[in-house]
């Protein structure tokens, strides 16, 4: 063969080789795992080269329900490198980030994910697309913050070769925005959503009404946000959410893979109402705007048939508006409703609840009432209504004040916050083990847990982050990762690491001198 001949021939060789089989880039790097946060069941470093990620990189996916966490993965390597990644139904093929929906075997877990990285793939499966999406976040962890050194690009965005297989401890993982004492806007709500999503959490809990103000619009009732969503404490102009902006919000949450749980708090912490609809009253006169921060002094008429029509009615739009599973009826701190009137009410409420396909959540002292078995309990101070709940085997959310509540200061110096269940350091939020709180809770019970943040001190989304930033990321490590893997010495390091992306959000958060920050 003519030379000329041969090395064409060659050329057109290698030119197909290449297509099918491109030769992918050699980097050497670990698998960055220092910024993942919560801390997941099983990472496995592997030997072997790095996944690139370079401008040629395809996402590829099995099904179509799948589409939108790829683009989610493109639109973060975009924003980090500015490249446009092929995204589309696909096959595992060398050099691809590929997604698909499968069991995983050994894993039976609802939001389980498993991500497989090595030279030749960065494959993520999961059972449901939910998983997929923690993957994703894991991925997003694994990344760096920014690209600062543009000629290193190609090792920034390697990913070091390992398998991580994921799912959490709980299915509940939340935490409680109270818009009832201060209204804060859809645009703030929305933010809150996003540092959940952060960190694989999975519940916002709206804390929809209470005596300084009604929060959420109800059509058949309109003077409770007409008149009761007027003020807020202090005085300030209150607010509330129209049906649309609920929904929008129920929205946004959904496309981050977070249930909404409303939450109308009765028979006390009512006084809104109360001044709204003076028939809800026994002596039927309107109550005066609340604009302090007392609790346990209102309550509905719990005698009157009107009270439960109103419930109903209430209940009733609640319900058409949220597709989650549950209802939270408050039922905290009834002072001034005497037991047998509060056990009766809490009863009715319940078949309401049911008669509209949700399941009940209330506070723990809920437990007193004749409850149906799919009820639950949120945990926050008494031991006795923990164990009967335990007793009529309800499931139980877990807020134990002195652990998990947003709203308790760091420290003495703290200047917004309360501290009548202590105050609560970094560390301390950290380290507690839900099911050895309570001697009848375990994690069979248990149902997840919850960090609510009430707002009696708190006006502005800047005041929010000092608050919750940086406990947050913590309350959702305890209730995903095992208890037997988690130990502040190493979380705290972890914890610093986050400062970067707190620094990128802007947040406002409390640095605390038990977190070794980086600068
Ligand atoms: C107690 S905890 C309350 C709220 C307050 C909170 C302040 C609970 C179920 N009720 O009404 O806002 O303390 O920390």
């Amino acid at each position: 063969m003519p030379k000329i001949l041969r090395l064409s021939l060659l050329a057109i060789l290698t030119i197909s080789f290449n297509a099918c089989t491109p030769s992918l880039p050699e980097i050497e790097k670990n698998l960055a795992t220092e910024r993942l946060l919560p801390l997941p069941v099983e990472v496995q470093i592997a030997d072997g080269f790095a996944f690139p990620i370079n401008a040629n990189t395809p996402i590829y996916y099995s099904e179509e329900v799948v589409a939108p966490i790829a683009q989610k993965i493109a639109a973060l390597i975009a924003d980090l490198a500015g490249y446009d990644l092929t995204v589309a139904q696909g096959s595992m093929v060398p050099g691809a980030i590929f997604l698909n929906l499968d069991t995983l075997a050994a894993v039976d877990n609802d939001e389980a994910y498993q991500m497989k990285i090595s030279q030749t793939n960065l494959q993520i499966t999961a059972p449901q697309t939910v998983g997929l999406f923690y993957g994703m976040q894991t991925l997003q962890q694994l990344l760096p913050l920014e690209i600062k050194d543009q000629t290193a690009i190609d090792t920034l965005l390697a990913i070091g070769a390992g398998t991580i297989t994921d799912y959490p401890r709980f299915a509940y993982r939340g935490s409680m925005l109270d818009v009832a004492r201060h209204f804060f806007d859809v645009t703030t709500v929305k933010t809150y959503i996003d540092y959940l999503a952060m960190y694989k959490m999975n519940v916002l809990h709206l804390h929809l009404s209470d005596d300084q103000g009604w929060r959420i619009e109800i059509k058949s009732w309109p003077k409770l946000t007409e008149i009761g969503g007027q003020t807020q404490v202090g005085g300030g102009p209150g607010g509330f959410y129209t049906q649309a902006d609920y929904q929008e919000i129920v929205k946004y949450a959904a496309d981050r893979f977070i249930t909404i749980v409303p939450e109308i708090d009765m028979p006390g912490h009512t006084n809104a109402a109360l001044v709204a609809y003076p028939e809800l009253n026994c002596d039927n006169k309107a109550r005066e705007l609340y604009t302090g921060t007392h609790v346990g002094f209102s309550t509905f008429c719990t005698d009157k048939e009107v009270v439960y029509q109103f419930v109903d009615d209430v209940m009733k739009e609640l319900a058409a508006i949220t597709p989650g599973p549950y209802l939270h009826i408050g039922g905290d701190e009834s002072h001034v409703t005497a037991k047998p009137d509060y056990i009766k009410f809490i009863s009715r409420v319940q078949k309401i609840v049911n008669q509209y396909d949700k399941q009940l959540v209330g506070w723990d002292e809920v437990v007193l009432g004749d409850l149906e078995s799919n009820a639950i309990a949120q945990y926050w101070s008494s031991a006795k209504n923990a164990n009967t709940a335990a007793e009529k085997n309800l499931k139980v959310i877990m807020s134990p004040a002195k652990y998990a509540y947003l709203d308790m200061k760091y420290d003495t110096t703290t200047k917004l916050g309360l501290n009548w269940a202590g105050v609560i350091e970094v560390d301390k939020g950290y380290q507690w083990d839900p099911a050895a709180l309570e001697e009848q809770l375990n994690d069979a019970n248990i149902l997840g847990v919850e960090a609510p943040l009430w707002s009696e001190t708190v006006t502005n989304l800047e005041e929010i982050e000092y608050l919750v930033f940086p406990r947050l990321p913590g309350y959702a490590e305890v209730a995903w990762t095992p208890q037997s893997k988690r130990n502040w010495t190493e979380y705290r390091v972890r914890l610093a690491k986050q400062q970067g992306l707190f620094d990128q959000l802007g947040i406002n958060y409390y640095r605390s001198s038990k977190v070794p920050w980086e600068d």
